[in-house]
């Protein structure tokens, strides 16, 4: 290694068979995780919220840059000026206007199973809409100007941890991606470095909430790991 200031580095030592257990059992209240398209307006502190995205922010990422941004929306009027842009380019990609569909045929064919289309009431419903921003520049520093680097991957890990500790803190969630995203940069009042890169909706699900039997069908181990 190069010389570079450090300190030391350890963890609580545990016997393999406690970190088997441990492993298995997060494992295990993960698979209790679906998407939710269905939520009530049901409450929600905004502790929990403060403390996943502070779980999400110990992402690893490109040069400890930490090129995230997450604009927490809960306001009625936000939330409803989100739910009206998304919809009108969900509509666009769904071919609700009469309009050729954006989508291709075998996209929407590939949706069908999840039964999902144009109408997202969701972003009105749920208590707490967490915009993720991907920060193209700006370094630790957020200057708007430095180069960051593996921005999509270090934030897609980071919204992976913040859905995993929404989980855990027992709530639902839904990353939602209208495409093309660009107005949420708008109504979020954020610079033209940062790429807006999915919404996570967090709630509670709506009594008689159901989810596609599609989605429950997970590959199984031998099929998405191979050793070598
Ligand atoms: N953004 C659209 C379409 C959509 C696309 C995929 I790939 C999904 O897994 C789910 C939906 C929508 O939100 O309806």
């Amino acid at each position: 290694m190069r010389d570079h200031e450090t300190v030391p580095y350890s963890l609580p030592a545990i016997t393999d068979e406690d970190s088997i257990n441990r492993a298995r059992s997060l494992r295990d209240r993960l698979k209790q995780r679906r998407t939710c398209r269905y939520f009530s307006d049901k409450p929600v502190p905004r502790e929990v919220i403060e403390a996943a995205i502070e779980a999400a922010g110990t992402a690893p990422n490109g040069a400890n840059h930490q090129p995230w941004h997450f604009a927490v929306v809960s306001s009625p009027e936000k939330k409803r000026a989100i739910r009206e842009a998304a919809e009108e380019e969900e509509r666009k990609f769904y071919g609700a206007d009469k309009d050729k569909a954006k989508a291709s045929e075998e996209w929407l064919d590939a949706l069908a199973p999840l039964g999902t289309d144009e109408d997202k009431p969701f972003l009105e419903t749920a208590p707490w809409l967490i915009v993720v921003f991907a920060q193209r520049k700006g370094g630790i520093e957020e200057d708007g100007k430095t180069q960051n680097y593996y921005v999509n991957e270090s934030v897609g890990i980071a919204c992976g941890m913040l859905i995993a500790t929404l989980h855990e803190a027992g709530l639902a969630t839904l990353t939602h991606t209208p495409s093309p995203m660009g107005f949420l940069r708008e109504i979020c009042g954020r610079p033209d470095w940062e790429k807006p890169l999915m919404v996570v909706v967090v709630g509670h699900p709506e009594e008689g909430a159901t989810v596609p039997v599609h989605a429950l069908q997970k590959k199984p181990l031998d099929q998405i790991a191979s050793w070598l």
